[in-house]
């Protein structure tokens, strides 16, 4: 997998790049970064990345020239790779979505700063435009490694990849069971009897009747979308019913 991200402030890629799931994933190479800074690709002594936007108004438009000089380089480099543009304007991101990306060579992201990109710029480079979900966060920079982060994890040979065959075979589409590690007793609060029992049938029936409950009390939207096998509607069912019970 490779990305190549356009953006004014490259160095806020270090906190994706560093440490973690995607460090790591870039170390063994399994992914690749390269980032194409607009800045670099100034003529002017003030190196000017924006520009006014025609018919007027507050805020400013990144300068095309530099923009677009950056976009062809990164093509260049990476002519297999679809380019996408992150903006709040774009497709909100879904799980199956991320999972789409992740099935493709590579991605060039577009990072905005200020109020865009000329539109034309869009219509002539842009494939795909994603948005993180609707609430305003002041660049695409964060979106962009959001996007990166949740591709990334999904690679073979993340860690994740191997335990997460075994939990998503069960929960997948579903919001998560609760979870409890030491002490047995927080303030008279006790652990879940069933979690302690050594029954591991009925630990798995007690995290998906769980997992069920949750997800039709928080988040209605996803059962629908995913559905319910029998033995699913019947423990959802013990789930209510125990709910009742405890009134
Ligand atoms: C204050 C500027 N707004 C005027 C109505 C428009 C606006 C422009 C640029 C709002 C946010 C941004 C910067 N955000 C992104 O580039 C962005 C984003 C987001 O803010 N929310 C969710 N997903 C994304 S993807 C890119």
């Amino acid at each position: 997998m490779r990305f190549d991200v356009v953006s004014l402030f490259p160095d806020m890629f270090r906190i994706l790049t560093g440490q973690g799931v995607v460090g790591r994933a870039l170390e063994r190479g399994s992914a690749e970064l390269h980032l194409w800074n607009p800045r670099d690709y100034t003529q002017d002594p003030h190196r000017t990345v924006d520009d006014r936007p025609y018919g007027g108004g507050p805020g400013m438009v990144m300068k095309v020239e530099p923009l677009q000089a950056a976009i062809e380089d990164a093509k260049h480099a990476a002519p297999d790779s679809k380019v996408a543009y992150v903006t709040p304007q774009g497709r909100t991101l879904v799980q199956d979505t991320i999972a789409e990306i992740a099935a493709e060579p590579g991605w060039i992201l577009i990072a905005g700063r200020y109020e865009g990109i000329d539109e034309r710029l869009v219509e002539r480079y842009v494939d795909a435009e994603w948005s993180i979900g609707d609430y305003v966060v002041s660049g695409g920079e964060l979106p962009a490694m959001v996007i990166m982060d949740a591709v990334m994890r999904l690679l073979p040979g993340t860690l994740r990849h191997k335990d997460s065959a075994r939990t998503d075979s069960y929960v997948d589409g579903l919001l998560d069971f609760p979870h409890y590690t030491r002490p047995e007793v927080i303030a008279g609060a006790r652990v879940p009897q069933v979690l302690l029992s050594g029954n591991h049938r009925a630990i798995a029936r007690w995290r998906l009747r769980q997992a069920l409950g949750r997800t039709w009390l928080r988040r209605p939207d996803l059962l629908e979308r995913r559905g319910l096998s029998g033995e699913e509607k019947a423990l959802l069912d013990e789930f209510i019913q125990a709910r009742r019970d405890a009134e």
